[in-house]
């Protein structure tokens, strides 16, 4: 347990009554994000509960309790104040440190038991704690989505809070910084900043982990093509450029050659990188009609394609697109054949990339299946692509990929992709991706729709923004389902539209539309 430098037998209301019981809250429930911190701070004499033994961790947290708590961690002194406010005293000695400015809170009390907004909260708690770190305007503003909402005043702080980690934003990535906090919120806060202060004392045992992983996210990434960017390479869990540069990769997905192939064609593939894309994934269907009855046919669309997509200075993934086949395992040896024709044509390639499972689903594991697949089929690749970037399924339609990371593959340039569709899937498989980054493995998004995840429904063009939001913030790769003009919502081409002539905004669908503008930054 760290023990922090606290005011002896101060006594504050609420928040910090002392001599409560240490026991959990009853309304704090074990698992939830916070729960940790909560029991940390509590611990460690920080917080305390409500006299009724409650914590009411979604309640807002006033401005008396947070300056309150933040006096308490950094060991400030109260002085005599001048309001007869529980927390009077604790105020004025903040006021007088600096921590804020008369008019933010008034010594007077008439704002001392009102939330306190989220900059002033992390301006007090920066000024407190850590009144050192500094945050770099440009990386740390751009982190902001609603950066404009934020008063000059508070820039300083709230950019050097960014930097230090202290604060994330939203989902949709906003810091909301007239908003208040909840004490849940403001717990995390309180954690965080302790532990980069050092303000905590004795510290031989670890800290216990933070209940919000902590997410690499890039604070800049490169563009363009294949000759701007040159070899690809996955550094951490980023993946990279020729010279190490965060790059992010980002076009369209053919739909079935078997069905679509003629807008795998040279000029629907040069009216996509027109349309601001770097990427092409060439999806060869194995079942249905796909690969597996039709080899020689089937595979000559694809090298059509991946040359096409070359020449137009795409990067290209070949997907070996299983779906009703579900379980990788059962075309081992023709998967094997196909990779090491295909990594002997383009092995000095920088523009390739190798998808080796599209979707594992039915009665699949990643131990039992596809992890003994990509052992199996990595290795033939390896030896004509050495340092190619190749892309595995997990399974679940490719939505496993906590599965993959608590037993990752060895080898270098690997990434694990993840797939969803906007109407279908949300938060909780987002939430996945981040657990799984901070566990320290790669996410590619090979494939994701606009629709519901039967390719039809909606379009749901809210949601596809908010998955396309946290994937920019976090340099993440994608490729849309899909290039074609079928009457189903995910098609991003209005139907009749020709592969033979450029593109006008008319002959994008409203998925078209949509995922077209979001090409280039
Ligand atoms: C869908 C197509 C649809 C086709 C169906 C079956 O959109 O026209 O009839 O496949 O072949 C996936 C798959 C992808 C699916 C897509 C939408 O990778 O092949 O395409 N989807 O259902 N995974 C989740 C959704």
């Amino acid at each position: 347990m760290r023990k922090f430098k606290i005011l002896a037998g101060a006594c504050l209301c609420a928040l910090l009554l002392t001599g409560t019981a240490s026991a959990a809250f009853p309304d704090v429930r074990p698992g939830t994000w916070y729960a940790e911190a909560v029991t940390e701070m509590e611990e460690a004499g920080i917080l305390h509960g409500y006299p009724d033994g409650t914590f009411r961790p979604g309640a807002s947290i006033t401005a008396a309790q947070f300056v309150a708590v933040t006096a308490r961690c950094a060991g400030l002194s109260p002085v005599p104040g001048q309001t007869d406010h529980w927390a009077a005293g604790q105020l004025q000695a903040a006021l007088q440190a600096g921590w804020y400015d008369w008019d933010e809170i008034p010594p007077t009390g008439e704002r001392f038991d009102k939330p306190i907004s989220r900059q002033l909260a992390v301006k007090i708690l920066m000024r407190a704690l850590l009144p050192e770190v500094r945050g770099d305007y440009n990386t740390e503003s751009r982190k902001m989505q609603d950066f404009s909402r934020l008063e000059g005043r508070y820039y300083e702080p709230v950019l050097a809070a960014y930097a230090a980690g202290i604060v994330k934003g939203d989902d949709q990535g906003n810091f909301n910084p007239q908003k208040g906090l909840t004490r849940a919120e403001a717990c995390i806060l309180f954690q965080k900043a302790m532990k980069l202060s050092g303000a905590g004392e004795g510290g031989n045992t670890p800290a216990p982990e933070d209940p919000r992983p902590q997410v690499p996210q890039p604070s800049e990434t490169a563009r363009g093509g294949v000759s701007e960017n040159g070899w690809l390479q996955v550094k951490g869990t980023q993946l990279c450029n020729e010279r190490g540069e965060a790059v992010v990769l980002r076009g369209m997905s053919t739909h079935g050659m078997q069905w679509y192939g003629q807008y795998a064609n040279s000029r629907s593939i040069r009216n996509t990188a027109d349309w601001g894309a770097n990427l092409f994934r060439v999806a060869m269907y194995t079942g249905e009609g796909g690969y597996l009855s039709s080899p020689d046919s089937i595979k000559k669309k694809v090298m059509d394609a991946v040359d096409a997509a070359i020449t137009s200075d795409l990067y290209v993934i070949i997907d070996w697109h299983i779906l009703s086949d579900g379980n990788p395992m059962s075309h081992v040896e023709e998967a094997k054949a196909f990779f090491s024709e295909m990594a002997a044509r383009y092995g000095d390639s920088p523009a390739v990339l190798y998808e080796i499972c599209n979707e594992p689903n039915g009665n699949v594991t990643w131990e039992g299946d596809v992890k003994p697949y990509a052992q199996a089929v990595i290795p033939v690749i390896r030896e004509r692509a050495p340092k190619s970037v190749i892309l595995v399924g997990s399974p679940t339609w490719s939505q496993d990929i906590h599965m993959a990371a608590r037993s990752p593959l060895e080898g270098e340039n690997l990434m694990y992709t993840l797939h969803f569709y906007a109407g279908t899937h949300g938060a909780d498989l987002r939430r996945r991706i981040d657990d799984v980054l901070a566990a320290g493995a790669p996410v590619f998004v090979s494939e994701w729709g606009t629709s519901r995840a039967d390719g039809s429904g909606g379009v749901f063009l809210k949601e596809a923004g908010e998955w396309l939001d946290f994937l920019d913030r976090r340099g993440i790769s994608w490729a849309n389902w899909s290039l074609c003009d079928k009457g189903e919502t995910s098609a991003a081409l209005r139907p009749g539209t020709s592969p033979n002539s450029a593109w006008s905004r008319e002959n994008l669908s409203e998925s078209g539309q949509f995922v077209f503008s979001r090409f280039a930054d």
